[in-house]
């Protein structure tokens, strides 16, 4: 990673460690985010670690996800969450005033600088310059305490771009690209740093679309230079002086290369169910459209949505086809008013959201049975959108839009000539739904404020070195954290109320699962390839724990989840042989017997003995002896 811009940031935040990758490195954070969905659970985490005033440059808790307040539960979220940032010195974005994402990179976002987020897209930040990780509430609530970020250190892949877009063609179909050659798992363990002369030609939120999406390749981050493009969308923003260039070095060493001419792409379309079933969007041509929706961190930006007003400009949406548009924030919202975009998407029938995540987590607007619902979103798992049989297609917005007016998936190419959008000169900057941290002496008097669905932080038990058990669950491939813990309307209020969500755990996979759970008493888990893949909700670790998971055996873990489950206090292991996954089933009786450095561990089935690898660093196992990331900081 020699000279990479990403061997830059790390050394200039390297705590302990060598970066040198696959071993352990620990970082210094100096900016954090959160969302309410995972918020709640991470400021509940941060209280008990009990360390006072926030101790990074700067901490933002944004209002986002769960805004449809059909409860009282999502607004007493709200208000513990603003409390929280009254009483331990965070800045509080209001709901209402946009997307996390998509508010940092316009208001809090620094070149250079390092950010961890609750949420797995926060890397969007890497469209800036900054080194940006997903992560679970307790390792961000340990970054607002002023303690590093430890992960494996990542491969650097340099993603070299040349040539300029086609007409139609967007940021969007780049990362698509991209996840047709790297998979959702390509991405483990690296970063993707994108380099060379096509960069110039991508503004700042079509550099956010690509590296939002690099969390659906699996990847620890994603990043783009810092340049003149990058000055002039902070000079645009109002804040010149966060502008700093940064850059690669021209001999820098990538573990890998992979080349994209920009002007060698068409549109693509992810088919259902996965982020990477792509396909050109010409040979979907003809499918027949229920609904689309145009919003979410990925592609929410004025330009997104002023060009998707052009294209529906004077024109009307089919009749089969229901068209939401929601603008990733309150700025994107009131200058598309001023442009007159908003009443042109108005005009041609889109009906029109708030500024929040909306249909991107099922809060709202899931399609109808079966239907085929076109999304410039980032995640299409099965049942995300609230409808188990729907077919989700994620997009572009020119896609969309060209879409919600034939009715059927059509590539805009067909369509005539693109519109051209005329970049706004200037932007109406105003944070007044940004509350900014009280001073110490104030801070000290505010009252942090719990309603009645806020319940603690489950804690795990220190691990058992040998014990008798059973599995009491056995999945495939690709398992989501959307299949461990569905998220959507009537299940996310609950995410401050463990025992409730629990009933949840699985119920698309398996609907007895929860239940089983409890009557065994526990057990283990046994998962495929890819074991957690998608969101940063650590709820996907504290529900199976709450549920009586000691140990989940797979073939391979997505990052995040990983991290989420050793701080909880569940065990992840792998099969040594991946063969072996077939040597277990449901129900089977099992002993799981570490070795006593914890260095390996042996799964008995029968006669059989199966050995597991541990991999973990002594911080780890210490983690796991003591009961979990809480216990181990004395947080309980
Ligand atoms: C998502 O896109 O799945 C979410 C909702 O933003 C999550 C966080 C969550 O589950 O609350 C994420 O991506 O981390
Ligand atoms: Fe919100 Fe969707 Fe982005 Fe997650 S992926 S932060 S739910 S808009």
């Amino acid at each position: 990673m020699r000279g990479t811009l990403t061997e830059k940031i790390l050394k200039k935040h390297l705590v302990s460690g060598e970066l040198v990758p696959g071993s352990e490195i620990a970082l210094r954070m100096d900016q954090t985010l959160t969302q309410d969905a995972t918020g709640t659970m991470a400021y509940l985490e941060y209280e008990a670690m009990g360390t006072g005033r926030v101790k990074t440059e700067l901490s933002v808790a944004y209002v986002d996800h769960n805004t449809l307040q059909s409860g009282f539960e999502n607004a007493d979220d709200h208000r513990y969450i603003q409390s929280c940032a009254a009483r331990y010195g965070l800045y509080y974005s209001r709901p209402g005033n946009g997307i996390c994402h998509q508010v940092h990179l316009e208001r809090f976002g620094i070149p250079g600088k390092t950010l961890i987020g609750s949420d797995s897209h926060t890397p969007t930040a890497g469209g800036i310059g900054m080194l940006a990780f997903g992560a679970g509430g307790l390792d961000v609530a340990v970054a607002m305490g002023g303690g590093e970020y430890r992960i494996t250190c990542p491969k650097v892949t340099g993603v070299r771009l040349s040539g300029r877009l086609p007409d139609w063609v967007s940021a969007k179909d780049v990362i698509l690209y991209l996840l047709s050659v790297e998979t959702v798992k390509g991405g483990v363990g690296r970063v993707y740093e994108y380099f060379g002369d096509g960069v110039s030609a991508l503004t700042v939120p079509e550099r956010a679309t690509i590296t939002n999406m690099g969390a659906e390749l699996g990847a620890t981050s994603s990043i783009f230079p810092s340049d003149a493009v990058t000055a002039e969308f902070l000079a645009f923003q109002q804040r010149p002086e966060a502008f700093t260039p940064l850059s690669a070095d021209s001999d820098a060493c990538y573990d890998r290369i992979i080349d994209i001419d920009l002007s060698s792409l068409t549109c693509l379309a992810a088919c259902p169910h996965s982020p990477d079933a792509v396909k050109p969007v010409s040979e979907l041509k003809g499918i027949k459209v229920d609904q689309v929706c145009i919003g979410s961190c990925t592609n929410s930006s004025l330009f997104d949505i002023s060009l998707a007003a052009e294209i529906l400009s004077g024109r009307t949406i089919a009749d089969n086809v229901s068209l939401t548009v929601s603008p990733g924030s309150r700025q994107v919202l009131v200058a598309a008013a001023k442009s007159g975009a908003l009443g042109k998407l108005i005009s041609a029938g889109a009906r029109v959201l708030e500024s929040a995540c909306g249909p991107c987590i099922g809060m709202g607007q899931s399609p109808c049975s079966g239907g085929v619902s076109l999304r410039t979103f980032n995640r299409n798992f099965r049942g995300r959108s609230g409808t188990a049989d729907a077919q989700v297609y994620l997009v572009s917005p020119a896609v969309a839009a060209v879409s919600a007016i034939t009715g059927y998936i059509t590539d805009p190419a067909s369509f005539g000539k693109m519109p051209r959008v005329a970049p706004a000169e200037s932007i109406e900057i105003n944070d007044n739904m940004i509350i900014p941290p009280l001073s110490p002496e104030e801070a000290e008097r505010v009252t942090v404020v719990r309603g009645p669905n806020i319940f603690p932080v489950p804690t795990g038990k220190p691990l058992e070195t040998v014990s008798d058990t059973q599995c009491i669950l056995k999945v495939g491939d690709n398992i989501t954290t959307d299949h461990i813990m569905p998220a959507g309307a009537k299940i996310l209020p609950y995410r401050s109320n463990i025992p409730y969500l629990s009933r949840f755990c699985f119920a698309a996979v398996d609907p007895d699962f929860a239940a089983r759970a409890v009557e065994k008493g526990g057990g283990i888990i046994v998962g495929g390839v890819n074991y957690g893949q998608g969101s940063s909700r650590e709820h996907a670790a504290l529900v199976p724990l709450y549920l009586g998971v000691k140990a989940v055996v797979a073939v391979s873990f997505a990052r995040i989840h990983l991290a989420n489950l050793i701080n909880a206090g569940i065990a992840p292991l792998t099969f040594a042989d991946p063969a072996d996954y077939d040597s277990v089933s449901l129900g089977d009786a099992c002993r799981l017997s570490f070795a006593e450095d914890l260095s390996s561990a042996v799964l008995t089935v029968g006669e059989k003995e199966i050995t597991l690898v541990t991999g973990y660093t002594d911080r780890q196992k210490k983690i796991l002896l003591a009961g979990g990331l809480l216990a181990f900081t004395g947080g309980r």
